[in-house]
């Protein structure tokens, strides 16, 4: 269902460009919707770079929290490493039960071809099973030069997905 703008920033005003005669008067924007309330999250962890992963998954889960989903519509299923996450993924996508889903993992570049292979595998993987299924995948898998880096990110990145997975749950809810 299409709804007028509804953001703290919108109110419910049609969106104005260009003062009040301005060329976008009279179309109406699907505001981003930040409430997590009723919504079902599935998050699917690598455990290959355990501590960023770890770090990924708290920052993650507490803005969940933060944003209104009940810790019980959480599931969490952990696997060995980045290029597993895109299989669970699908499991989760098809069983229906998920209104968005979150992968969190970290790729750290090593010696050999195996970065390049595990970074271009797991994004194309993640993003099939979002395209395919229908169910948003929020990802959240770092791959960074150097495991500094990825500490530096896994705060950020961690709550990022978190908003994502909400936002685009409650826009593919609007838009149905
Ligand atoms: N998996 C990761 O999640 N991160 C890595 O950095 C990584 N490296 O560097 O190899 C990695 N490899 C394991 C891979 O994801 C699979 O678990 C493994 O190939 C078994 O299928």
């Amino acid at each position: 269902m299409f709804r007028p703008k509804t953001s703290k920033s919108g109110g419910d005003a049609p969106r104005t460009e260009g003062g009040q005669n301005g060329r976008f008067d009279r179309i109406r924007e699907l505001a981003p919707r930040h409430e997590g309330q009723g919504l079902s999250v599935g998050i699917v962890m690598s455990r290959f770079n355990q501590t960023i992963c770890e770090g990924l998954l708290s920052a993650c889960v507490d803005e969940l929290l933060r944003l209104g989903v009940a810790a019980e519509d959480i599931t969490l299923a952990t696997v060995p490493g980045a290029l597993e996450i895109p299989l669970v993924l699908r499991r989760m996508a098809e069983s229906g039960r998920f209104d968005a889903l979150v992968a969190l993992g970290a790729v750290i570049r090593g010696e050999t071809y195996h970065f390049e292979l595990v970074s271009n595998e797991q994004g194309s993987g993640i993003t099939r099973v979002a395209l395919d299924t229908g169910v948003p995948v929020a990802n959240g898998v770092l791959t960074t030069e150097d495991e500094d880096q990825a500490i530096a990110r896994m705060q950020p990145k961690g709550q990022e997905c978190a908003e994502a997975a909400v936002e685009m749950a409650n826009l593919l809810k609007d838009l149905a």
